[in-house]
């Protein structure tokens, strides 16, 4: 059960933010409001919403999932990959620190961003991606093996379209994971149950199980009916302008 996230609304330079979607830019007024929409579909699962100021600095910053590990009630600060995004972890500290869960940090030469860290009850996967490095993912690993969690890699660097693991794969609960085909092979001894995105709808795969809820992005009908099979309760968000920054329903919130 998760209780809380955090989240932050883009800010005014959310367009300046590193994006390969070439989707074209963003418009920050359609953004602001389906920030405010998931926020609400949070808050309608159950969390309560800590939610920081716009960081007009920072033009990623909407993306704070990237800036955390959080894991058994205790987060892990990150060193984001891209050099540009570094300055949004001294805040998310500050917050989460006010809220007793910070318990450790990755230094350098270690890179990690959240994105590619995804907890499926009681393990946990690392991609090793352009953004996370395997010195990274090696003091992830101790951080989690204090809490007894382990942790299992995933190189996904040679896979196109999938910046972080999580924008190929994402806990459903239930011993199930969604996963895009590019992922099949290198899950297919984890002992979970793999439900497959199909091609066509790949980004969908990037959908979040918040308590008893599946969030997913619009534009995904089938990847929404087989959950609806499979007897999941799921409620559907538009996030278009934060694809065009590469982002997704996961990266817009830390959960715990
Ligand atoms: C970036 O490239 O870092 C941002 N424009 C998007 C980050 C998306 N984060 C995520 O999927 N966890």
């Amino acid at each position: 059960m998760f209780r809380s996230a955090l989240v932050r609304p883009p800010g005014h330079n959310f367009a300046d933010g590193i994006s390969a979607a070439d989707l074209g830019a963003p418009n920050l007024a359609l953004a602001l409001r389906q920030h405010a929409a998931y926020c609400t579909a949070l808050a309608d699962c159950g969390l309560e919403l800590l939610r920081l100021p716009a960081d007009d600095a920072n033009p990623d910053s909407t993306f704070v999932e990237d800036t955390a590990v959080l894991a058994r009630g205790r987060a892990l600060l990150t060193r984001p990959g891209a050099e540009s995004r570094r300055g949004e972890v001294a805040a998310i500290g500050i917050a989460l620190g006010v809220q007793g869960l910070v318990s450790g940090g990755i230094d350098a030469p270690g890179t990690l961003d959240g994105g590619d860290v995804c907890e499926c009850e009681g393990v946990v996967y690392v991609g090793l991606s352009a953004r996370t490095n395997a010195a990274g993912a090696d003091q992830l690993e101790a951080w989690l093996a204090t809490q007894g969690l382990p942790l299992r890699r995933v190189d996904i660097r040679a896979i196109p379209d999938l910046l972080h693991l999580k924008s190929g794969m994402s806990w459903l609960g239930e011993g199930r994971i969604a996963a895009v085909d590019a992922l099949l092979a290198p899950l297919a001894e984890s002992g979970f149950e793999l439900l497959v995105v199909e091609p066509g709808e790949a980004y969908g795969a990037n959908c979040v199980r918040v308590n008893d809820t599946v969030l997913v992005a619009a534009g995904h009908p089938r990847f929404e009916a087989q959950l609806a099979r499979l007897g999941y309760r799921t409620r559907t968000l538009e996030v278009s302008e934060f694809r065009k920054m590469d982002g997704g329903l996961s990266c817009l919130s830390l959960r715990w």
